[in-house]
């Protein structure tokens, strides 16, 4: 783990903009709520997921790494950054629009409803836009919901992205703005609050969500889950991601974290966040099928299908679609639009 907490990091002191202050989401409730019984907390997440969402349906979305590698960022948990070049992951281009769609094809053959298109950027160049927007609108006239993840984002870019047809833009807190400067050095938690600010005010869906298991405490995740219920207008999609631990990385090391901790801040975000679709995206490639039905009780109710997520292994489709179909789990039809 990265030992020197960033000059440009926000210190946990100091106040964020463009966050609501908690009237209506309790920090230290959201921390009480680690605090139940499983089962309690289990029931609880159960009963507010049926009160917003059909108890059976799972949402599939589809990744694609559009531009691997070589990315100026320093996160740790990141196989991307230039900074950590053990982790074996090299820099590549963006991809050409015409293999893109194809691979949102094969995707949607797969039974995919969004086409989430990831790049290893702090942000997109201005000559890498029309090729952006234009991926957007072919993706989308394959009947896809359409999503990427290209770091931050000006405004202009964000209303570029939305003419063309973009539904999501996925831009992660990652974690507790407390935890945050050990992790990250190259961008503020304020950095990220201003990109989320610029994607709702063109009128996208926020994706937006966090890694648990990188060595925070619970009051940390805590933390995540009430600045991710504290932004002005809530997310529509939120990624838990298990870390996914990569060597080379500098959390390569980092102690594996309790399967039903993961659990419980799934069951906590669903309770924190009722409206939005909660994803449970990295990590299931090492989770057993129990601990992921766990998750689905808990309110997760969207994950990532395809043998690959951005650089790391995913769940093999076969094995998902058995395990959605064993547990009469559906795939929900797409709903942004
Ligand atoms: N470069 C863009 C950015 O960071 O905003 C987009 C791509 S980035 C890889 C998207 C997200 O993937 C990160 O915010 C992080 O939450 C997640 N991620 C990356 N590496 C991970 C890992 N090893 N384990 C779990 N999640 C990871
Ligand atoms: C998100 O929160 N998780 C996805 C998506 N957004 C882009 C990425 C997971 C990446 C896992 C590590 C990798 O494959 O490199
Ligand atoms: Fe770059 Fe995104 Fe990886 Fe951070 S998470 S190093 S911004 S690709």
């Amino acid at each position: 783990m990265s030992q020197c907490p960033s000059p440009t990091a926000a210190p946990a002191s100091a106040p964020l903009r463009w966050y609501r202050a908690p009237t209506t989401v309790d920090g230290g409730a959201i921390a009480q709520l680690f605090e139940l019984p499983f089962l309690n907390l289990l029931y609880r997440a159960q009963t507010v997921h049926r009160e917003h969402h059909r108890p059976n349906e799972v949402q599939l979305s589809s990744l694609l790494s559009i531009k691997t590698g070589g990315c100026a960022e320093d996160c740790g948990y990141c196989a991307q950054s230039a900074h950590h070049k053990e982790a074996g992951v090299p820099a590549g281009k963006l991809m050409d629009v015409d293999d893109v769609v194809q691979a949102a094809r094969a995707a949607r053959t797969q039974g995919a409803t969004r086409f989430c298109m990831g790049a290893a950027w702090r942000n997109p160049k201005q000559r890498d836009m029309a090729a952006l927007t234009e991926m957007v609108s072919q993706v989308r006239a394959l009947g896809l919901e359409t999503c990427m993840t290209l770091g931050m984002l000006e405004q202009t870019q964000a209303e570029a992205l939305k003419q063309a047809g973009l539904d999501y833009y996925n831009h992660n807190l990652d974690t507790a703005p407390d935890f945050y400067g050990q992790v990250i050095s190259t961008r503020s938690y304020q950095d990220r609050l201003d990109t989320l600010q610029r994607v709702q005010e063109a009128g996208l869906n926020v994706c937006c969500g966090g890694i648990i298991g990188m060595g925070e405490t619970r009051a940390q995740r805590a933390g995540l889950i009430a600045q991710l219920a504290s932004l002005p207008v809530p997310p529509q999609s939120v990624p838990i991601n298990h870390l996914v631990p990569i060597a080379g990385t500098p959390l390569q090391d980092v102690a594996p974290l309790d399967e039903f901790e993961f659990v419980r801040t799934v069951a906590v975000a669903r309770i924190a966040l009722p409206h939005a679709v909660i994803r449970l995206s990295a990590g299931r490639e090492s989770m057993s099928e129990a601990t992921q039905a766990w998750c689905f009780a808990a309110g997760a109710n969207s994950i990532f299908l395809g043998a690959k997520l951005l650089t790391t292994a995913n769940a093999p489709v076969s094995a998902d679609l058995d395990l959605l179909q064993r547990l009469g789990l559906q795939a929900a039809a797409a709903s942004a639009g």
